[in-house]
């Protein structure tokens, strides 16, 4: 008996006779891992795919697929669910469950790809831990979840000894994106990409007809690409609530009127999912008529992958000051009862009321949000392209920003532009040195300046217009102040200094005559 389809091997399903044809026999015995029969005889092809979590996202997933026409084996740690989910949600499709992971195993074709959707952190390795002994050399394991992009390198590395391929895929898009089309970042064991890239390329989100999801590199590198999108997707909220705090503060704009300016923004440059939902948003009326998003408390809570993102910059050293910026921002914010004392104690300027021409600065503050944005890509790709070089991971910058052009929280018409820098100039150093960035900036400038200065004027922070006009200003400065630093160093520590004329010869000086010749070694944090 065959416990995978309840039929002994031999035995035809429609008679349920031992069969004598030697050749059918035959097909049978082969066939018979490859087909099973229900009971009331309806074909199931065994799964293509096997996914364990049946949270919002795994379900959502789940059905996205077998839209797509793969069949999907079920899972979940407390297995009622599963129960439930086929009852309900999957009831109608091609669906089926395993009440065990053994059970699902035995329903996957080969190579067998099971793909987990559970919480990050102890469940992902509880689970590794249970499938790698009921799965053979060359299967693949998958995990959709936010891990942490170390976790992924370390299970990837575990597993390749095992002969397992291993898969870090981000997933973006919330529910919708799970259920229509998601943003998929895979990465991991290179030899695992033809086997998925059907199921993942079918399911997700395709713009302008290409689909939102190629390979992004070796072990870690689909979870770091994740967390790097979440990072800038921080940074474009802060920078579209500073927006909304100007138009607010200084302006003293409606809710209403500034959701229709935002309607305006998202015909242009700026079109985007987060400029979208924040005019939807805006004009969101409470059931007693009021807008909604005034009552809402003003403290942002975060679940953290903006902050590893932060953490990794100042790791490698990267100066990804934007997402940094914005991540403090949710910081400060949260620091909402403190704030509501210090306002009755601490005096800003006289008045945060901009006294020039209205629509002239509002079209100042979308100027000032589109060049902070492109700062904020282009040090999200310095950070990537960091990261590719401390890992070795090959990454397919344009091919990235496909893949977050549709699908994900921060999809946008913009990317299709960063999609096309990368094409024209694959090794180009810093996107604000590609030819349509770099006008762009020149044209949003005077504005831009404008803005933040203004914004400092009033008194109505903007941390993350300012920051990146900082950089901006930086970036572009062939002389920075840091000789001064090494001098300080070299003064209190005698950490060395090179001269400008002489780069690579660490030297120092005995600056107050008392200091000794000795120095201490050189180094880079
Ligand atoms: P559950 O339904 O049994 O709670 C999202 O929380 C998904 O992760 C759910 O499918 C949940 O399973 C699963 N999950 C959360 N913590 C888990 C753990 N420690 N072990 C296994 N699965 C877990």
């Amino acid at each position: 008996m065959c416990h995978v389809c309840c039929f002994s091997i031999g035995v035809d399903p429609d008679t349920g006779k031992n069969c004598t044809d030697k050749v059918h026999r035959y097909i049978l015995v082969v066939a018979h891992h490859q087909i099973f029969r229900s009971r009331n005889n309806v074909i199931m092809a065994v799964a293509d795919i096997g996914l364990i979590g049946l949270a919002v996202m795994g379900q959502n997933l789940i059905l996205n697929m077998n839209d797509h026409g793969f069949v999907v084996c079920a899972f979940n740690r407390t297995v009622e669910k599963v129960d439930r989910f086929l009852a309900n949600e999957a009831k109608g499709t091609k669906i089926v469950g395993a009440h065990s992971l053994k059970e699902m195993v035995s329903k996957l074709k080969k190579p067998r790809r099971v793909m987990m959707l559970v919480k990050a952190g102890q469940a992902v390795d509880s689970f590794i831990d249970q499938l790698v002994p009921l799965l053979d050399n060359g299967d693949i394991i998958i995990d959709g979840g936010n891990s942490e992009y170390t976790d992924t390198r370390r299970r990837c590395l575990t597993l390749k000894d095992k002969g397992i391929l291993y898969v870090g895929s981000g997933v973006s898009g919330g529910e919708d994106g799970a259920r229509y089309g998601p943003s998929l970042m895979p990465g991991g064991a290179p030899e695992a990409w033809p086997h998925i890239k059907n199921i993942f390329q079918g399911i997700c989100a395709k713009a302008d007809g290409e689909p939102c999801c190629d390979w992004v590199g070796e072990d870690g590198a689909g979870h770091y690409v994740k967390m790097v999108h979440n990072g800038i997707e921080y940074g474009d909220m802060q920078l579209i609530c500073e927006a909304y705090h100007l138009m607010k503060d200084a302006l003293g704009m409606s809710p209403d009127e500034m959701s229709k300016v935002m309607t305006e923004w998202n015909k242009g440059e700026l079109d985007s999912f987060l400029i979208e939902i924040s005019a939807n948003i805006l004009k969101f009326k409470d059931t007693d008529g009021q807008p909604l998003v005034e009552k809402i408390r003003d403290a942002a809570g975060q679940k953290g992958t903006g902050k590893w993102t932060a953490i990794s910059a100042l790791d490698y050293g990267v100066p990804v000051t934007l997402i940094g910026e914005s991540v403090f921002a949710r910081c400060l914010s949260a620091l909402q009862q403190e704030r509501v004392e210090a306002s009755k104690q601490l005096k800003g300027p006289a008045s945060t009321k901009y006294s020039g021409n209205k629509q002239e600065f509002i079209e100042s503050i979308r100027q000032a949000l589109y060049a902070s944005k492109i700062v904020s890509y282009a040090q999200g790709f310095m950070l990537l392209r960091e990261a590719a070089k401390i890992f070795n991971w090959t990454l397919n910058y344009g091919g990235i920003a496909l893949m977050w052009r549709g699908g994900c929280i921060i999809r946008s018409v913009f990317l299709g532009k960063i999609k096309e820098a990368f094409d024209k100039n694959p090794h180009i150093t810093n996107l604000i040195l590609d030819d349509f960035f770099h006008q762009a900036i020149d044209n949003c400038q005077e504005k831009w300046r404008h803005t933040v200065a203004t914004a400092v004027t009033l008194g109505i922070p903007t941390p993350c217009f300012s920051t990146a006009l900082a950089f901006y200003d930086g970036y572009r400065s062939a002389r920075l102040p840091a000789n001064l630093i090494q001098a300080q160093r070299d003064y209190f520590g005698a950490h060395t200094y090179e001269l400008l004329e002489n780069p690579g010869k660490f030297i120092h000086t005995d600056w107050t005559g008392h200091g000794g010749t000795v120095s201490s070694t050189t180094y880079q944090a």
